[in-house]
């Protein structure tokens, strides 16, 4: 293959609730990803929002440990040659309930050690403001965030986050993959994406009304997170962050084309909001033939236009197929029933869809649209690994998976002019599934020895991947 460009950033991705563990720690409040507890056996993962409840197994209490782990970590990413290393900051190190005026200390110097850290290794942090754990606090308070208040309680922890990294981070990313939420009929997935909790016998119209709403006070919130960050220090460069899962049509009918276009609009919207600075025309649209009426004032307005992104960071792990049915004239759902099984492609054991074409695809597509530089933050197959007698990991089925990735991504720079600022495969070591709150579903190039009913001894081990790996960011790249 050909090279990457000189500078590329090679590394990995995590977030902070799903490694950390150290959940009371330093001062640290409750974000709702602590009262989550692990789903088994298919079930989905239940949320405790009163508190923790004895007896029910919380994944992220303790998760891989990585509060006390950070330099033996570094070092391994250092040893595989990251140039990036891509986590989260928990908002509840920094703010233990989120509507405090003084931020706690022991949070804040907390992050200072893990990018010094990384920095002895020459490694750049690469940082995301908010990944699903925010302080529950505000979700049993002010009912997350369909509560405009909860603009201010961010940018004051983002503008907290700016001034004391100054120098020390400079790739930044407002909130993950935002555009989760227009699955709401999964309510897990509002609750940890906006906090938003409701109660039983809702209907999808109340979980989409909150949604809008949520989802344009988080928008304000990370526009006027951007304008801070650039005012702060202009070399800053910050990001919005979007789950990508392109919708191909599952035949040439022209409904089934129609119906992949909307699918798109519906998972786009938010990215044409922070990167273009205003709501693209569909939306509007929408909102005017539905009966959702966000709170969106001409002041938001002003804000969204003056703090648009620098980059767009996005997820690919998969594609996704879909029908039109005859009982969806207005396009409007992209439901169960829409998405379709595509033939072509195989699925992990989780059923997610393998389709590396998928991801050229995703990177000229938001080129095209966007014109802004890209960085692929998350990619990678969620496996199940088997520890031989030696102690040795063997995990093909891994190298397959990214090796097969990472070539159609060169072809994206090297034959489709994108220009792709960096390369993050997810979860770079085992930790704490976000879908699942299980270990088994393991990620890493680095194995934690942890299972799903949180035994183990945490010791680290590298996978055949790890020295794959090691390998093709030596080569950068040329080397698969
Ligand atoms: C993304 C999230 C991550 C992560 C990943 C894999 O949606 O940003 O937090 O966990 O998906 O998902 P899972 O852990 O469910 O396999």
């Amino acid at each position: 293959m050909a090279k990457l460009p000189d500078g590329f950033l090679w590394g990995g991705a995590v977030a902070a609730h799903q490694l950390e563990g150290g959940w009371q720690e330093g001062g640290k409040g409750v974000s709702i990803a602590d009262v989550m507890t692990a789903g088994a056996n298919g079930v989905e993962r239940t949320i405790t929002p009163d508190g923790v409840q004895p007896g029910l197994n919380y994944p992220n209490h303790e998760a891989i440990d990585f509060y006390h782990h950070y330099k033996e970590d570094i070092k391994l990413f250092a040893e595989m040659g990251f140039k990036a290393f891509r986590t989260s900051i928990a908002w509840t190190r920094i703010f233990p309930n989120g509507d405090e005026t003084e931020p706690n200390e022991a949070g804040l110097k907390f992050y200072d050690d893990v990018f010094a850290e990384c920095h002895k290794y020459g490694i750049e942090p690469v940082i995301t403001l908010s990944h699903f754990e925010m302080p529950l606090h505000l979700v049993n308070t002010y009912g997350g965030w369909r509560d405009r208040r909860l603009i201010d309680f961010f940018v004051r922890f983002a503008t907290v986050c700016f001034k004391r990294y100054k120098g020390v981070v400079k790739y930044w990313m407002t909130f993950n993959e935002i555009d989760n939420q227009c699955d709401y009929n999964r309510e897990f997935s509002m609750a940890t994406n906006s906090g938003l909790l409701f109660p039983k016998g809702s209907t999808d119209e109340d979980r989409a009304s909150a949604m809008f709403q949520a989802s344009h006070y988080e928008l304000v919130a990370s526009a006027l997170a951007v304008k801070a960050g650039h005012e702060i220090d202009p070399a800053n460069q910050i990001g919005c962050m979007i789950n990508f899962t392109p919708m191909f049509p599952a035949s040439s009918k022209p409904e089934d084309l129609f119906m992949a276009e909307k699918a798109m609009q519906k998972r786009t919207w938010w990215s044409d909001v922070h990167v273009r600075g205003h709501y693209p025309a569909f939306m509007e649209a929408y909102f005017k033939r539905t009966g959702y009426r966000p709170d969106i004032t001409d002041a938001d307005r002003a804000a969204l236009a003056a703090g648009t992104v620098d980059y767009v960071g996005f997820s690919y792990y998969s594609s996704s197929t879909v029908a039109h049915q005859p009982d969806n004239p207005a396009y409007d759902f992209v439901g169960d029933k829409e998405i379709v099984p595509n033939p072509h492609l195989k699925t992990t054991e989780w059923g997610w869809t393998i389709d590396p074409q998928g991801l050229r695809w995703s990177l000229n597509w938001l080129y095209e649209r966007y014109e802004k530089p890209l960085m692929i933050v998350e990619n990678g197959l969620g496996a199940v690994d088997q520890v031989e007698a030696d102690g040795r990991i063997h995990d093909p089925y891994r190298i397959d998976y990214l090796r097969a990735h990472i070539a159609e991504m060169e072809k994206a720079v090297n034959e489709d002019g994108v220009d792709l600022l960096g390369y993050m495969p997810w979860g770079c070591i085992d930790l704490v599934s976000a879908g699942t709150g299980q270990m088994d579903k393991r990620y890493g190039f680095i194995y934690v020895d942890k299972n799903d009913a949180g035994e183990g001894t945490l010791a680290r081990s590298r996978k055949d991947s790890f020295y794959w790996y090691q390998h093709v960011i030596q080569t950068n790249g040329e080397n698969l």
